[in-house]
């Protein structure tokens, strides 16, 4: 039945001819006949009766990370599965554009969070670009099943399948299994070459990075924002400003830390040159401005039902910012230090909210107290503890130290280090291949710190081009790898504590010019009022009360962002 069908299927389409339109291929028949051939990935069973197509006409999509964009695309998917594991099913899905869209590119997506996948997130930006665009679920049973779900087999268990898969495994699978797919199913020559593509923040920044580390030619191109490597540190460093406030004794009221960072801001803005709302020079910040300088303004805040990463319910509130508020925020911008003050971990950058600082009002007693971070504290109980829970308990981190944070950050670098830490330095594969990656991190982002974008490129500097100058070391790195902070940037996507910082929303446009056309970018457009985006060590300054926009140079600056993890024995990249 399956060599019919494939037969049939050959006669009616032969692969050296283009299909007509999207309706064309958009079938199971058509899909079927394009799969990868046995044995084209060893290891990899695909399941030729798993395929299904669903097609989409005039679908819109907005998102900032692309421009609005109505498209027509086929959703293709199919499953595979590794041979010698029992019950082992991994569906990907391609959204493939019509035969005369199609511009020989292929592009991967990433996940967000403990997700691999955004689902219809980041696809559309490919489709819009002539990229047959893939997502994977990893494995985990569906492509809304979650990472976590599947991580213990058992108390005590690890899934080490599912570690791999959402570490690297997964998606080395999807964009080899994809290119193949892509140029079967367009018919592409042997000679045509086929572009490949990844674009993924956060999780899927770290997704991006798994690959350039590992794979030296399968991706062309690679935008990656905020990404969430040095996973140990990271997830555990969710948990650093609850055990801060633990450790100071002191539980601020929601509205202090919000009017603490809104007169951050405020103090700040100026310091760029340009009195915009936005917090374009974070460095500057840090080396002028002393949060002591809040203390004993007057704040008040609604009462508000809780927003976003889990926050809690609050009361309406006012009163006036104190010392001891005051020296909690600081304190979480120093970042972490342990019990003998060597530096453990960085923070985020002046400016910032303090999500993770977010306390919880016990209505009863009329007090705040702890709210233990989620992604922190599921961290901690399920990925190294392996216990099936996603709650650390308010008791189990009252015995929490400085000290302990950073047992637990050197445990998990360690456990994980093969999987999950994805900051191996040495990127001369990748760009002795020809690859590009263009590295995006917001300046204030409040979930992944920009110091741990910054710290990467400089772990990649000195070690692949330690032997030459500062700037020689750096224009040896635009060859291939390039960084931006974008002003004002949250985490992946605009601030709205800064309304006026906006997103780069052409990322991907920019790195296929780097590829296809060598336009390699000076800057990137930030789709918004701050039009340019400054690559890194350089940073943005207005001068003539916000007349004229440059990108300097400025030593003392960029030492703000160097980091002296002098708390371990070996170093942290
Ligand atoms: C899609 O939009 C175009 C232009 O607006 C229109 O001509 C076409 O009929 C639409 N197709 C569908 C399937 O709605
Ligand atoms: C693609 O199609 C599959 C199967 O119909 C569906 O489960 C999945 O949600 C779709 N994915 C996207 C991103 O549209
Ligand atoms: C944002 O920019 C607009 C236009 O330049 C300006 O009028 C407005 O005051 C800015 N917003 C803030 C909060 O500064
Ligand atoms: C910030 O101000 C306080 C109070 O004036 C002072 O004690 C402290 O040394 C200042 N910190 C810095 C880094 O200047
Ligand atoms: C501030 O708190 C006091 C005492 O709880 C209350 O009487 C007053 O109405 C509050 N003011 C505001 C602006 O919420
Ligand atoms: C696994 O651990 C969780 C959290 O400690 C516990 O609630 C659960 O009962 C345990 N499951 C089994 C089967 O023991
Ligand atoms: C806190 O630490 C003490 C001493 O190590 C231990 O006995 C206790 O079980 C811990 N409490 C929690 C909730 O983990
Ligand atoms: C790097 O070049 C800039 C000019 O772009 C110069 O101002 C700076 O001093 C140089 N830095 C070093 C460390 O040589
Ligand atoms: C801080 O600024 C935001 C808007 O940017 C506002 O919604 C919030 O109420 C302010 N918080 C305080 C305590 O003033
Ligand atoms: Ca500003």
């Amino acid at each position: 039945m399956r060599v019919f069908v494939w037969a049939l299927v050959a006669m009616a389409f032969p692969s050296s001819l283009r299909a007509a339109s999207l309706n064309d291929i958009c079938t199971p028949a058509y899909a079927k006949a394009a799969l990868p051939a046995d044995g084209f990935f060893p290891g990899l069973t695909i399941d030729p009766e798993s395929v299904q197509t669903t097609i989409a006409l005039n679908a819109t999509y907005s998102s900032e990370w692309y421009p609005t964009s109505t498209i027509d695309y086929c959703n293709i998917t199919f499953a595979y599965s590794h041979d010698g594991i029992a019950n082992d099913v991994v569906h990907v899905a391609y959204w493939v554009p019509a035969p005369d869209k199609f511009q020989n590119r292929y592009l991967s997506t990433g996940g967000g969070g403990l997700a691999i996948n955004s689902g219809p997130g980041y696809v559309p930006s490919g489709v819009r670009v002539g990229a047959v665009s893939g997502l994977t679920d990893g494995g985990f049973g569906s492509f809304n099943t979650q990472w976590d779900a599947v991580f213990l087999l058992a108390n005590n268990t690890i899934n080490w399948q599912a570690n791999y898969m959402f570490g690297y495994q997964a998606h080395h699978e999807l964009a080899v299994l994809g290119k193949e797919f892509t140029k079967k199913l367009y018919g592409m020559s042997a000679d045509t070459r086929l572009y490949s593509y990844y674009q993924g923040c956060s999780e899927g920044g770290r997704e991006g990075w798994s690959q350039v580390q590992r794979f030296n030619d399968q991706f062309d191109g690679v935008v990656a924002g905020a990404p969430a490597f040095r996973y140990g540190q990271q997830q555990v460093n969710h948990l650093t400003s609850n055990v801060i406030q633990q450790t100071l004794n002191y539980y601020p009221p929601s509205c202090e830390l919000d009017k603490i960072a809104n007169m951050t801001i405020a103090a700040c803005d100026v310091l760029d040159g340009k009195a915009d709302g936005v917090v374009s020079r974070s460095d500057l910040c840090k080396l002028q401005f002393n949060v002591s300088s809040t203390i004993g303004t007057p704040y008040s805040c609604a009462a508000s039902s809780g927003n976003g990463f889990g926050s809690k319910p609050t009361p309406a509130q006012n009163g006036t910012v104190t010392a001891e508020g005051a020296a909690v925020a600081q304190t979480i911008l120093d970042g972490l230090h342990d019990s003998k003050g060597r530096f453990v971990y960085m923070s985020y950058q002046p400016g910032t909210t303090f999500v993770d600082g977010a306390t919880e009002y016990d209505s009863t007693t009329g007090t705040w107290g702890v709210s233990v971070s989620g992604l922190g504290g599921e961290w901690v109980t399920r990925y190294l503890e392996l216990q099936d829970t996603s709650t650390l308990s308010v008791a189990a981190l009252s015995n929490y130290t400085y000290d302990t944070l950073k047992d637990l950050m050197v445990f998990g670098m360690n456990k994980y280090a093969d999987s999950l830490q994805t900051t191996y330095p040495d990127l001369e594969g990748f760009r002795s291949s020809g690859g590009k990656v263009l590295h995006i991190h917001g300046e204030q982002d409040n979930s992944i710190p920009t110091g741990s974008s910054v710290h990467y490129y400089e772990s990649v500097r000195s070690v692949m081009y330690g032997d030459l100058g500062y700037n020689e070391s750096v224009s040896a790195l635009d060859e291939f790898y390039r960084l931006f902070l974008v002003p004002g940037g949250a985490h992946c996507g605009a601030n709205s504590y800064q309304a006026n910082s906006s997103w780069p929303q052409n990322s991907l446009q920019t790195v296929i010019d780097w590829v296809e056309s060598s336009k390699a970018p000076e800057t990137l457009d930030g789709s918004g009022e701050i039009d340019t985006i400054c690559r890194w060590p350089l940073r943005p300054l207005w001068t003539d009360g916000g007349a004229t926009f440059s990108c300097v140079y400025d030593q003392e600056s960029i030492d703000t962002w160097k980091y002296d993890f002098n708390a371990y024995n070996l170093p942290l990249y």
